[in-house]
């Protein structure tokens, strides 16, 4: 009878091993453990064996039994894992952690014309400088002839931190780390300052069609002997006709601003209703865009700069507003928006 046990055993391990898919190896299963198989069937032979054989036979045919489910189910686990391996194997390569339909991206409108200003601007000798958004009060204002209490801080109501320091409200806050950065090589080299800092400005104001609280700006300077007014709008002409690539209407009118002096507001003829007047323009037909002016000497001074023997001139244009004209954006708010629908559609066009 035991050669009987040790025979199925071996019979079954055979048919487990040329098993290649679940389904076999559950056939088996029935074969030999189901109601009628061939182990259980072992068990229903006993009825003619003595006491002590079927004690000794009995004990055989349970281990039989616990080893036969033990064995079947491990085939199943193995055939279970190389139909995954197989799987796996036949699928394409790609990344399982790629959002469907994600399209090539592309670059903000105002990233856009940031880069186009830097070119034009490299192009004509100019550093850019990178510098952060969270100042003193010092860079912010006095250091641009604009004491506490002045009212021209009216205009530029920001975020304060609760350690004094503010988030920057307009990129001229830069200029006086710029001039001590460079005025060394100014003085002893007569290496002339030339530099634009592109920057993000907070101003705590209510937002419309053409003011957002978060917008970007772009400030240049360029200090050195004999710096005047047609060096100013030289540059600022250059710089309008390489990013537009067509002529514009432009006007220049006195401005009032304390780090300069004479001061200029420069506006564009809006783009988007070809001066007709429209939201985006408060209904005037111009757009302010980049106001600028000769360095006030106050501001020269406390840059580490002699007034009597340099002269320079600064701008401030707005970034955020020439993406506006550049790609006929009608409401400033949607290029904060994040909506990729509309922010996806413009392109660099070179
Ligand atoms: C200034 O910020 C001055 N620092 C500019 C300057 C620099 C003048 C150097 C002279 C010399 P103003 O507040 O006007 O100025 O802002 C400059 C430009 O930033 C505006 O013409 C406009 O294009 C843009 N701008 C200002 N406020 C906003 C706003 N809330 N939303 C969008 N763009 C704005």
């Amino acid at each position: 009878m035991s050669e009987k046990v040790t025979a199925l055993r071996d019979e079954l391990i055979l048919k487990l091993n040329e098993a290649t898919d679940a389904a076999s190896v559950d056939a088996l299963r029935v074969e030999y453990l189901g109601k009628n198989g061939s182990i259980t069937g072992l068990l229903k032979g006993m009825k003619d064996l003595s006491i002590e054989e079927k004690k000794d036979f009995g004990q055989k045919v349970n281990v039989l039994k616990e080893e036969a489910g033990k064995l079947i189910a491990d085939k199943i686990e193995e055939i279970k894992k190389l139909e995954v391996e197989a799987e796996i194997n036949s699928m394409p390569e790609f990344d399982i952690s790629t959002p469907a339909n994600l399209s090539r991206g592309s670059y903000h409108p105002i990233t856009l014309v940031q880069r186009q200003c830097e070119k034009v601007f490299k192009s004509m000798g100019f550093n850019v400088e990178d510098y952060s958004e969270v100042v003193t009060d010092y860079e912010c204002f006095e250091a641009l002839n604009i004491p506490k209490h002045h009212p021209a801080r009216d205009m530029q109501d920001t975020y304060y931190l609760e350690n004094g320091q503010l988030l920057k409200s307009h990129t001229s806050a830069a200029q006086n780390a710029i001039y001590k950065k460079y005025k060394d090589a100014l003085i002893n080299e007569g290496k002339p300052i030339k530099a634009i800092f592109p920057g993000r400005c907070f101003r705590n104001e209510a937002t419309d069609a053409c003011h957002e609280n978060t917008f970007f700006q772009m400030e240049g300077v360029m200090v050195d002997k004999n710096i005047s007014i047609s060096n100013l709008i030289f540059f600022m002409k250059t710089m309008l006709s390489e990013v537009f690539q067509k002529d514009i209407k432009v006007r220049l009118r006195p401005g009032f601003f304390p780090f300069v002096e004479p001061g200029f507001e420069l506006d564009i003829s809006c783009l988007i209703c070809g001066g007709d007047g429209c939201p985006s323009c408060k209904h005037s037909g111009w757009l302010e865009l980049c106001p600028c002016g000769m360095i006030h000497p106050e501001v020269l001074k406390a840059g580490g700069i002699d007034p009597e023997e340099y002269t320079g001139f600064a701008f401030g244009l707005g970034l955020t507003r020439l993406a506006m004209m550049k790609y006929g954006v009608k409401d400033i708010r949607d290029l904060n928006s994040g909506s990729l629908k509309a922010l996806g559609q413009f392109t660099d066009d070179e």
